[in-house]
C-alpha cells in the first residue's frame, strides 16, 4: 500500500480474499462491466438534464483519463476532488480511479480552513473543482488555496475555468490496472482532533462496500437512486449509493439540492425508488410530503443515517412517504450497520442496524475495557481501515494493539445482533449528521482576539440533533454570536461548522484531572 498506509495483515488479507470478501479486481470494474453488460442502459442523469448511458459514461472516464495522464498526473499522485452534485464529478472519480491518481473527497462546505490542510496531508499535485454552484464560486477558493499550497501544480474546472485548466478530455489510452490492494480514493474522517484525518479506501475493500451494500438493500437492476446527499459523501457514493448502484446495473440521478420540491420532482419524473437522507431532512421531506402534489409512489426505500434517527420519526416514515425505511450507522472508516428489508418493524424503527458482512468484528468494550452489551463500539473487518493516513501517533490511540478500531462510539447491542446508538466518548459535534472535530473548532475560536479559552459542546436540539455551543472565556469585552461567526467564515472555516449559541463564563470547570469537563458544560445547557 501507498506509504503512509497501514495495510491489513497478511493472514487476515489472505482470509478476506480467499472467502471471497476481496474479490481482487480495481473499483472501476463497475463502471467497465455496466459498459460490457448493458452498453444502452442509463447510467446517470445529471442535474442539467443529461443522461449518459454506461457506455457513455465509460467513454467519459476513459477520456477524462487521458487527459489527466496527458496533463502530467501520474498513478500514486493525489488529487483532491471538490465538486457539487455534477455528471462530471462521477466522471472525474472514475477517471482518477482508472490513472490510479486516488481522489481524495473533500464536501461541497469545505473552505480554505478545511481545502488546504487537506492538500498539505495529502501533498495533492492537483485540485479540481466546479466553476461555481448556487451559492459559491469554488475558483475564488482555489486561488486562495494555490497561494497558500505551492506544491499544487494543477487546478482542473468543470465549467468556465477562468485563469485555470478546463477538466481534461483526450483520445482515450491504454491504461494498466491499478494493484487491487492499491488505495483507491481517499475519504475524510467526521475527525475528532485539530487537523483533518484521512482513510484510505483500497479498491477491493470498497468494492466490497460497495457490492454487499447493494445487495443488502436489494438493489437491481431496476433501482433508480437519487443522490440528495453530496455524492462525495461516504454514504450517498458507496453505501450503496453511486457506486452500489452501479454494480447493480441500475440508474443514479443527482439532485442538484436536497430540498423538498427539487426532490420531490426529480422521484416524481425520474420514478427514483431508493434514496438516503440524514435525520433532519428526513423530518423536512416528512412534513412537506403532506402537501406536495407531486407523485412519490416510486420510492421504495429510504436510507435515514449519519445521526440518530429517533423512533418517533422513524415510525412515521411509511404513513407519510409511503415508502420502506431503512436505519444506517455507518462510517466512512468502514463499518456500516444496516437494519434488513425484512426484519421486524420494531426493529426497523429501534434500531440502526446490524453489521453489513459476516466479516465485520465488532467488540463491544465498557469504561474499564471489559467486553459487555453497552459500551464504546470497536470493529475490524474486510473493509474498515487499519489506520489514518500519515498519522502514526494518532493511529496508537484510535486503534487497539490488534487493529481494532475505536469508534467512539457508545451502542448497546440486542440478542438480534442490532446496534442502538446510545451517544459517544468522542470529541466531536454531531450536527444533523454534519460532525465537527471539537479541537478544531475550539482552535478556530482561540484565534479570535477577545477569546482566552474556548470549549464547544452539542446542544440538543428536536430538528438537527444537536447544535453547537462554544462556551468562551473572553479578554474583556463579550463578542457576540454574530462577531463569532463573521470572525469563523473569514478565517474560512465550513458554515456548518459555525457555533450557534455563544456562552461565556468566568472559567471552566475542569474534571478531577484537570481538563476541561464537557459533561459539565453539557449540564450547564441542560438546566438552562
Ligand atoms: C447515530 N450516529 C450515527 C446513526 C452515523 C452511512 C451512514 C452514515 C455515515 C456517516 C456513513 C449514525 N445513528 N444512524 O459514512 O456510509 C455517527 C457515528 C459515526 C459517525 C460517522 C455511511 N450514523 N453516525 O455518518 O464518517 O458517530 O459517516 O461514527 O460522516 O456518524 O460519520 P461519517
Amino acid at each position: 500500500m501507498l506509504d503512509g498506509c497501514t495495510p491489513w495483515p497478511p493472514e487476515l488479507a489472505g482470509k478476506y480474499r480467499a472467502e471471497g470478501y476481496w474479490a481482487g479486481q480495481p473499483l472501476d470494474v463497475l463502471l467497465r462491466d455496466g459498459a460490457r453488460n448493458h452498453p444502452a442502459k442509463t447510467a446517470l442523469v445529471g442535474p442539467t438534464g443529461t443522461r449518459w448511458t454506461y457506455a457513455e459514461l465509460d467513454a467519459r472516464a476513459d477520456r477524462a483519463a487521458a487527459g489527466f495522464l496527458a496533463a502530467g498526473i501520474a498513478r500514486g499522485d493525489r488529487v483532491v476532488v471538490q465538486m457539487p452534485n455534477i455528471d462530471d464529478f462521477v466522471v472525474t472519480i472514475f477517471a482518477l480511479l482508472r490513472v490510479g491518481a486516488p481522489p481524495v473527497l473533500a464536501l461541497p462546505a469545505h473552505r480554505e480552513s478545511e481545502i488546504v490542510p487537506l492538500c498539505e496531508l495529502s501533498e495533492a499535485t492537483a485540485y479540481v473543482i466546479a466553476d461555481s454552484d448556487d451559492t459559491f464560486d469554488y475558483r475564488t477558493l482555489a486561488r486562495t488555496v494555490t497561494k497558500a499550497v505551492p506544491g499544487l501544480r494543477h487546478v482542473f474546472v468543470s465549467g468556465d475555468p477562468a485563469e485555470f485548466t478546463a477538466l481534461p478530455d483526450a483520445a482515450p489510452v491504454p491504461l494498466d490496472a491499478p494493484d487491487p490492494g492499491e488505495v483507491a480514493l481517499f475519504l475524510l474522517s467526521g475527525g475528532t482532533t485539530g487537523t483533518p484525518k484521512l482513510i484510505p479506501r483500497t479498491h477491493d475493500d470498497y468494492l466490497y462496500n460497495a457490492r454487499a451494500s447493494a445487495e443488502v438493500c436489494g438493489l437491481t437492476a431496476e433501482t433508480v437512486y437519487l443522490v440528495a446527499l453530496p455524492a462525495a459523501h461516504n454514504f450517498a457514493f458507496a453505501c450503496p449509493g453511486i457506486l452500489g448502484t452501479f454494480a447493480a446495473g441500475g440508474t443514479v440521478v443527482l439532485a442538484p439540492n436536497p430540498s423538498p420540491d427539487v426532490v420531490f420532482e426529480l422521484i416524481e419524473t425520474e420514478r427514483v425508488t431508493v434514496t438516503a437522507v440524514v435525520p433532519p431532512l428526513a423530518l423536512l421531506w416528512m412534513e412537506n410530503a403532506e402537501w406536495s402534489d407531486n407523485d412519490l409512489s416510486s420510492l421504495e426505500l429510504l436510507q435515514v443515517g449519519g445521526a440518530k434517527f429517533s423512533a418517533e420519526p422513524a415510525g412515521r416514515v411509511r404513513e407519510t412517504l409511503g415508502c420502506q425505511l431503512q436505519q444506517v450507522f455507518g462510517m466512512a472508516e468502514g463499518l456500516l450497520n444496516y437494519t434488513r428489508l425484512d426484519d421486524p418493524e420494531e426493529l426497523i424503527v429501534t434500531t440502526q442496524g446490524k453489521p453489513l458482512s459476516p466479516a465485520d468484528e465488532v467488540r463491544v468494550l465498557d469504561a474499564d475495557g471489559n467486553d459487555a452489551t453497552e459500551g464504546e463500539l470497536l470493529t475490524r473487518g474486510p473493509y474498515t481501515l487499519r489506520g489514518y493516513y500519515r498519522a502514526d501517533e494518532h493511529n496508537k490511540r484510535a486503534f487497539t494493539e490488534d487493529g481494532f478500531y475505536r469508534s467512539g462510539d457508545l451502542v448497546r447491542v440486542l440478542p438480534t445482533g442490532h446496534l442502538v446508538v446510545e451517544g459517544r466518548v468522542k470529541d466531536q459535534i454531531n450536527r444533523g449528521g454534519e460532525k465537527i472535530p471539537a479541537e478544531e473548532l475550539e482552535n478556530h475560536l482561540l484565534a479570535h482576539p477577545l477569546v482566552h479559552d474556548a470549549a464547544v459542546v452539542g446542544m440538543a436540539d428536536e430538528v438537527m440533533g444537536e447544535r453547537i455551543c462554544a462556551f468562551l472565556v473572553v479578554k474583556g469585552e463579550t463578542p457576540a454570536l454574530r462577531d463569532v461567526t463573521t470572525f469563523l467564515r473569514a478565517r474560512g472555516v465550513a458554515a456548518y461548522k459555525l457555533p450557534d449559541r455563544v456562552e461565556v463564563l468566568e472559567e471552566f470547570p475542569l474534571t478531577t484531572v484537570g481538563k476541561v469537563s464537557k459533561k459539565a458544560l453539557g449540564k450547564l445547557l441542560e438546566e438552562d
